[in-house]
Protein backbone atom coordinates (compact mmCIF):
# COMPACT_ATOMS: atom_id res chain seq x y z
CA UNK A 1 0.00 0.00 0.00
CA UNK A 2 1.59 3.24 -1.15
CA UNK A 3 5.42 2.93 -0.71
CA UNK A 4 4.92 0.13 2.12
CA UNK A 5 8.48 -1.78 1.12
CA UNK A 6 6.50 -5.13 1.92
CA UNK A 7 6.68 -7.45 -1.53
CA UNK A 8 2.88 -8.39 -1.91
CA UNK A 9 2.08 -7.77 -4.68
CA UNK A 10 2.27 -11.56 -7.37
CA UNK A 11 3.61 -11.35 -11.10
CA UNK A 12 2.82 -13.95 -13.95
CA UNK A 13 6.86 -13.93 -14.59
CA UNK A 14 8.55 -12.22 -11.64
CA UNK A 15 6.97 -14.41 -8.93
CA UNK A 16 6.33 -11.77 -5.57
CA UNK A 17 7.22 -7.84 -6.07
CA UNK A 18 6.76 -4.76 -4.52
CA UNK A 19 4.47 -2.00 -6.51
CA UNK A 20 4.29 1.55 -5.38
CA UNK A 21 0.57 2.36 -5.96
CA UNK A 22 -1.28 5.34 -4.40
CA UNK A 23 -4.41 6.15 -1.67
CA UNK A 24 -7.48 7.27 -3.41
CA UNK A 25 -11.02 6.68 -3.92
CA UNK A 26 -12.13 3.99 -1.70
CA UNK A 27 -8.75 1.94 -1.40
CA UNK A 28 -5.75 2.21 -4.14
CA UNK A 29 -4.77 3.35 -7.63
CA UNK A 30 -2.06 1.54 -9.90
CA UNK A 31 -0.67 5.02 -9.83
CA UNK A 32 3.40 5.33 -9.25
CA UNK A 33 3.58 9.18 -8.00
CA UNK A 34 7.63 8.10 -7.54
CA UNK A 35 8.38 7.16 -10.96
CA UNK A 36 6.36 10.06 -12.92
CA UNK A 37 2.86 8.82 -11.92
CA UNK A 38 2.61 5.99 -13.98
CA UNK A 39 -0.75 4.67 -14.33
CA UNK A 40 -1.78 0.92 -14.96
CA UNK A 41 -4.94 0.55 -16.87
CA UNK A 42 -7.14 -2.42 -18.27
CA UNK A 43 -8.27 -1.70 -21.67
CA UNK A 44 -11.08 -4.75 -20.94
CA UNK A 45 -10.49 -6.02 -24.50
CA UNK A 46 -10.83 -3.17 -26.45
CA UNK A 47 -8.14 -1.73 -28.93
CA UNK A 48 -8.65 1.73 -28.15
CA UNK A 49 -9.89 4.51 -25.71
CA UNK A 50 -8.18 5.45 -22.31
CA UNK A 51 -9.32 1.74 -20.30
CA UNK A 52 -9.91 1.94 -16.45
CA UNK A 53 -7.60 2.66 -13.93
CA UNK A 54 -6.69 -0.67 -11.94
CA UNK A 55 -8.10 -0.18 -8.16
CA UNK A 56 -7.94 -2.46 -4.88
CA UNK A 57 -9.77 -2.22 -1.73
CA UNK A 58 -6.41 -3.48 -0.20
CA UNK A 59 -3.61 -2.71 -2.42
CA UNK A 60 -1.82 -6.54 -2.62
CA UNK A 61 -2.28 -6.90 -6.19
CA UNK A 62 -2.65 -10.01 -8.09
CA UNK A 63 -2.25 -13.60 -7.82
CA UNK A 64 -0.04 -14.69 -10.14
CA UNK A 65 -2.49 -16.58 -12.26
CA UNK A 66 -3.74 -15.13 -15.73
CA UNK A 67 -7.03 -15.49 -14.70
CA UNK A 68 -7.29 -12.40 -12.31
CA UNK A 69 -7.01 -9.28 -14.33
CA UNK A 70 -4.88 -7.42 -11.82
CA UNK A 71 -2.14 -9.82 -12.38
CA UNK A 72 -0.95 -8.68 -16.25
CA UNK A 73 -1.28 -5.06 -14.10
CA UNK A 74 1.32 -6.28 -11.99
CA UNK A 75 3.64 -7.36 -14.70
CA UNK A 76 3.83 -4.18 -16.52
CA UNK A 77 3.66 -2.44 -13.38
CA UNK A 78 6.72 -4.12 -12.84
CA UNK A 79 8.55 -3.97 -15.63
CA UNK A 80 7.72 -0.06 -16.06
CA UNK A 81 9.18 0.38 -12.34
CA UNK A 82 12.39 -1.54 -13.37
CA UNK A 83 12.94 0.19 -16.53
CA UNK A 84 12.66 3.72 -15.22
CA UNK A 85 14.81 2.82 -12.47
CA UNK A 86 17.39 1.38 -15.18
CA UNK A 87 17.45 4.37 -17.27
CA UNK A 88 17.78 6.65 -14.48
CA UNK A 89 20.70 5.21 -12.31
CA UNK A 90 22.42 3.57 -15.00
CA UNK A 91 21.72 5.77 -18.11
CA UNK A 92 21.01 8.75 -16.18
CA UNK A 93 17.56 9.51 -18.05
CA UNK A 94 15.17 10.45 -16.67
CA UNK A 95 11.97 8.67 -17.95
CA UNK A 96 11.56 8.27 -21.69
CA UNK A 97 11.20 12.04 -22.52
CA UNK A 98 13.95 12.68 -19.82
CA UNK A 99 11.65 15.23 -18.12
CA UNK A 100 10.22 12.89 -15.42
CA UNK A 101 6.85 12.20 -16.89
CA UNK A 102 5.96 8.63 -17.41
CA UNK A 103 3.51 7.04 -20.36
CA UNK A 104 0.56 4.95 -19.43
CA UNK A 105 0.21 1.21 -19.51
CA UNK A 106 -2.76 -0.47 -20.74
CA UNK A 107 -2.98 -4.01 -19.82
CA UNK A 108 -5.54 -6.65 -21.90
CA UNK A 109 -5.33 -5.22 -24.96
CA UNK A 110 -7.44 -6.72 -27.47
CA UNK A 111 -8.88 -10.23 -27.48
CA UNK A 112 -6.21 -12.72 -27.26
CA UNK A 113 -3.80 -10.64 -29.08
CA UNK A 114 -0.45 -11.27 -29.54
CA UNK A 115 1.73 -8.50 -29.56
CA UNK A 116 2.57 -5.34 -27.45
CA UNK A 117 2.93 -1.55 -28.40
CA UNK A 118 4.47 1.22 -27.79
CA UNK A 119 2.78 4.49 -29.14
CA UNK A 120 4.46 7.61 -29.02
CA UNK A 121 1.66 10.44 -29.84
CA UNK A 122 -0.46 9.06 -27.29
CA UNK A 123 2.32 8.32 -24.76
CA UNK A 124 1.49 5.14 -24.25
CA UNK A 125 2.33 0.96 -23.73
CA UNK A 126 -0.27 -1.97 -24.98
CA UNK A 127 0.14 -5.39 -24.01
CA UNK A 128 -1.88 -7.83 -25.57
CA UNK A 129 -2.98 -11.07 -23.86
CA UNK A 130 -1.28 -13.69 -26.08
CA UNK A 131 -2.59 -16.24 -28.78
CA UNK A 132 -4.04 -18.54 -25.89
CA UNK A 133 -5.30 -15.18 -23.24
CA UNK A 134 -3.59 -16.81 -20.71
CA UNK A 135 0.11 -15.20 -22.02
CA UNK A 136 -0.29 -11.67 -21.52
CA UNK A 137 3.62 -10.08 -23.49
CA UNK A 138 3.98 -9.02 -20.21
CA UNK A 139 7.79 -10.35 -19.42
CA UNK A 140 10.48 -7.28 -17.89
CA UNK A 141 12.06 -7.53 -20.94
CA UNK A 142 9.10 -6.84 -23.31
CA UNK A 143 8.29 -4.17 -21.24
CA UNK A 144 11.88 -2.32 -21.39
CA UNK A 145 12.12 -3.22 -24.81
CA UNK A 146 8.50 -0.90 -25.41
CA UNK A 147 9.86 2.30 -23.43
CA UNK A 148 12.68 1.59 -25.14
CA UNK A 149 10.98 2.34 -28.69
CA UNK A 150 9.73 5.73 -26.61
CA UNK A 151 13.75 6.57 -26.19
CA UNK A 152 14.89 6.06 -29.70
CA UNK A 153 11.72 7.72 -30.77
CA UNK A 154 12.79 10.95 -28.76
CA UNK A 155 16.70 10.89 -29.13
CA UNK A 156 17.99 9.06 -32.81
CA UNK A 157 14.31 8.82 -34.48
CA UNK A 158 15.56 5.77 -35.99
CA UNK A 159 13.15 5.40 -39.42
CA UNK A 160 11.22 2.29 -38.79
CA UNK A 161 12.06 0.25 -42.39
CA UNK A 162 15.07 -1.01 -43.72
CA UNK A 163 18.78 -0.83 -41.66
CA UNK A 164 17.96 1.92 -39.32
CA UNK A 165 14.16 -0.33 -38.73
CA UNK A 166 16.67 -3.18 -37.66
CA UNK A 167 19.06 -0.79 -35.48
CA UNK A 168 15.69 0.56 -33.86
CA UNK A 169 14.36 -3.20 -33.33
CA UNK A 170 18.08 -3.92 -31.71
CA UNK A 171 17.88 -0.70 -29.82
CA UNK A 172 14.97 -1.82 -27.91
CA UNK A 173 16.04 -6.09 -27.60
CA UNK A 174 19.27 -4.96 -26.32
CA UNK A 175 18.19 -2.62 -23.44
CA UNK A 176 15.10 -4.47 -22.45
CA UNK A 177 17.89 -7.42 -22.27
CA UNK A 178 20.11 -4.80 -20.23
CA UNK A 179 17.05 -4.45 -17.85
CA UNK A 180 16.12 -7.89 -17.14
CA UNK A 181 19.59 -8.59 -15.73
CA UNK A 182 19.73 -5.31 -13.91
CA UNK A 183 16.67 -6.11 -12.27
CA UNK A 184 18.52 -9.65 -11.05
CA UNK A 185 14.90 -10.75 -10.12
CA UNK A 186 15.16 -14.90 -8.87
CA UNK A 187 11.89 -15.46 -10.68
CA UNK A 188 13.33 -14.06 -14.39
CA UNK A 189 16.98 -14.38 -14.38
CA UNK A 190 19.00 -12.20 -17.04
CA UNK A 191 19.83 -13.89 -20.23
CA UNK A 192 19.86 -13.08 -23.80
CA UNK A 193 16.64 -14.09 -25.10
CA UNK A 194 13.54 -11.80 -25.54
CA UNK A 195 10.08 -13.06 -24.20
CA UNK A 196 11.52 -16.70 -23.00
CA UNK A 197 8.80 -16.93 -20.03
CA UNK A 198 5.76 -15.88 -22.22
CA UNK A 199 5.59 -19.33 -24.58
CA UNK A 200 4.63 -16.69 -26.98
CA UNK A 201 4.99 -19.92 -30.00
CA UNK A 202 3.43 -22.07 -27.53
CA UNK A 203 6.59 -24.41 -27.94
CA UNK A 204 8.68 -22.55 -25.35
CA UNK A 205 10.37 -21.01 -27.10
CA UNK A 206 11.83 -17.43 -26.80
CA UNK A 207 10.53 -14.53 -29.07
CA UNK A 208 14.37 -13.94 -30.26
CA UNK A 209 17.72 -14.98 -29.47
CA UNK A 210 20.79 -12.50 -29.28
CA UNK A 211 23.46 -15.11 -28.98
CA UNK A 212 22.85 -16.47 -32.26
CA UNK A 213 19.92 -14.74 -33.88
CA UNK A 214 19.31 -17.68 -36.73
CA UNK A 215 18.20 -19.78 -33.77
CA UNK A 216 14.54 -18.44 -34.48
CA UNK A 217 14.77 -19.53 -38.01
CA UNK A 218 14.74 -16.18 -39.35
CA UNK A 219 16.63 -13.38 -37.75
CA UNK A 220 20.85 -12.72 -39.61
CA UNK A 221 23.72 -13.39 -37.76
CA UNK A 222 26.00 -11.69 -40.01
CA UNK A 223 25.26 -8.16 -42.18
CA UNK A 224 24.86 -8.81 -46.06
CA UNK A 225 23.44 -6.53 -48.96
CA UNK A 226 20.16 -7.90 -48.26
CA UNK A 227 20.14 -7.26 -44.45
CA UNK A 228 17.92 -4.21 -45.38
CA UNK A 229 14.85 -6.23 -46.98
CA UNK A 230 14.46 -8.15 -44.01
CA UNK A 231 11.47 -7.66 -41.37
CA UNK A 232 12.99 -4.86 -38.72
CA UNK A 233 13.01 -7.84 -36.42
CA UNK A 234 14.92 -10.11 -38.13
CA UNK A 235 17.29 -7.59 -39.54
CA UNK A 236 17.91 -6.52 -36.15
CA UNK A 237 19.68 -9.66 -35.13
CA UNK A 238 23.33 -8.63 -36.78
CA UNK A 239 23.27 -5.49 -34.13
CA UNK A 240 21.76 -8.07 -31.19
CA UNK A 241 24.63 -10.50 -31.88
CA UNK A 242 26.83 -7.46 -32.22
CA UNK A 243 25.88 -6.74 -28.67
CA UNK A 244 26.16 -10.30 -27.15
CA UNK A 245 29.51 -10.63 -29.01
CA UNK A 246 30.86 -7.51 -27.23
CA UNK A 247 29.35 -8.30 -23.86
CA UNK A 248 30.39 -12.54 -23.88
CA UNK A 249 32.79 -12.55 -26.36
CA UNK A 250 32.25 -15.60 -28.54
CA UNK A 251 32.49 -19.25 -27.99
CA UNK A 252 29.71 -21.11 -25.58
CA UNK A 253 29.03 -20.02 -22.12
CA UNK A 254 26.54 -20.62 -19.63
CA UNK A 255 24.78 -17.53 -18.23
CA UNK A 256 22.23 -17.86 -14.68
CA UNK A 257 21.93 -21.70 -15.73
CA UNK A 258 21.18 -21.31 -19.55
CA UNK A 259 23.98 -21.93 -22.52
CA UNK A 260 24.40 -19.53 -25.03
CA UNK A 261 26.35 -19.83 -27.92
CA UNK A 262 28.07 -17.39 -30.64
CA UNK A 263 30.45 -17.52 -33.15
CA UNK A 264 32.17 -14.52 -35.25
CA UNK A 265 31.57 -14.65 -39.09
CA UNK A 266 35.42 -15.38 -39.96
CA UNK A 267 35.99 -18.01 -37.02
CA UNK A 268 37.58 -15.70 -34.90
CA UNK A 269 37.69 -15.13 -31.10
CA UNK A 270 35.87 -11.74 -29.86
CA UNK A 271 36.77 -11.18 -25.80
CA UNK A 272 33.90 -9.48 -24.21
CA UNK A 273 33.80 -6.41 -22.46
CA UNK A 274 30.55 -7.22 -20.17
CA UNK A 275 27.50 -5.97 -20.33
CA UNK A 276 27.38 -2.90 -18.39
CA UNK A 277 30.02 -0.98 -20.53
CA UNK A 278 28.50 -2.53 -23.95
CA UNK A 279 25.15 -1.25 -23.04
CA UNK A 280 26.21 2.38 -22.25
CA UNK A 281 28.22 2.36 -25.25
CA UNK A 282 25.05 1.48 -27.24
CA UNK A 283 22.67 4.59 -25.22
CA UNK A 284 25.85 7.26 -26.08
CA UNK A 285 25.92 6.21 -29.63
CA UNK A 286 21.62 5.89 -29.84
CA UNK A 287 21.61 9.62 -27.73
CA UNK A 288 24.81 11.17 -29.45
CA UNK A 289 25.67 10.15 -32.68
CA UNK A 290 22.62 8.22 -34.60
CA UNK A 291 20.01 10.07 -36.25
CA UNK A 292 16.89 8.67 -38.81
CA UNK A 293 19.03 7.33 -41.34
CA UNK A 294 21.90 5.67 -39.52
CA UNK A 295 22.45 2.12 -41.75
CA UNK A 296 24.90 -0.85 -40.07
CA UNK A 297 28.05 0.63 -41.33
CA UNK A 298 26.75 4.59 -39.28
CA UNK A 299 26.36 2.03 -36.44
CA UNK A 300 29.81 1.22 -36.45
CA UNK A 301 30.77 4.56 -37.15
CA UNK A 302 28.32 5.99 -34.23
CA UNK A 303 29.34 3.16 -31.45
CA UNK A 304 33.22 3.73 -32.08
CA UNK A 305 32.73 7.74 -31.37
CA UNK A 306 30.88 6.83 -28.17
CA UNK A 307 33.42 4.19 -27.04
CA UNK A 308 36.04 6.80 -27.74
CA UNK A 309 33.92 9.73 -25.72
CA UNK A 310 33.46 7.08 -22.90
CA UNK A 311 36.28 5.38 -22.58
CA UNK A 312 39.16 7.15 -24.96
CA UNK A 313 40.80 7.04 -28.06
CA UNK A 314 43.23 3.61 -27.89
CA UNK A 315 41.08 1.96 -25.44
CA UNK A 316 40.58 -1.53 -25.42
CA UNK A 317 37.01 -0.47 -25.51
CA UNK A 318 37.34 0.79 -28.46
CA UNK A 319 39.40 -2.14 -30.42
CA UNK A 320 36.53 -4.20 -29.00
CA UNK A 321 33.52 -2.67 -30.40
CA UNK A 322 35.13 -2.69 -34.03
CA UNK A 323 36.09 -5.99 -33.05
CA UNK A 324 32.63 -6.88 -32.62
CA UNK A 325 30.96 -5.55 -35.38
CA UNK A 326 33.86 -7.24 -37.97
CA UNK A 327 32.92 -10.71 -36.34
CA UNK A 328 29.27 -9.80 -38.02
CA UNK A 329 30.36 -8.63 -41.10
CA UNK A 330 30.15 -4.99 -40.43
CA UNK A 331 33.40 -3.53 -41.40
N1 LIG B 1 5.92 -5.90 -30.54
C1 LIG B 1 6.31 -5.16 -31.71
C2 LIG B 1 7.53 -4.33 -31.38
O1 LIG B 1 7.62 -3.67 -30.37
C3 LIG B 1 5.24 -4.29 -32.20
C4 LIG B 1 5.65 -3.73 -33.49
O2 LIG B 1 5.55 -4.37 -34.49
N2 LIG B 1 6.16 -2.53 -33.49
O3 LIG B 1 8.43 -4.33 -32.16
ZN1 LIG C 1 9.90 -3.49 -31.08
Amino acid sequence: QAIDNVADDTSQYSGTVDLVDTRGGSGYQLVDSTRGGHRTVDLGGRTSGSGTLFTDADGVWGDGKPTNRQTAAVDAAHGFAKTHDFYKSVLGRDGIRNNGTAPTSHVHYGVKHANAYYDDPTYSIYYGDGRDGKSPLTQLDVAGHEFSHGVTAATARLVYSGESGGLNEATSDILGTAIEFHAGNTADKGDYFLGEKINYFGDGKPLRYMDTPSRDGESADYWDSGTRNLDVHHSSGVANHFFYLLSEGSGSKVINGVRHESRSKDGSTVTGIGRDKAVKIWYKALTSYFTSTTTYAGARQGTLQAAVSLYGAGSAEVAAVGKAWTAVNVK
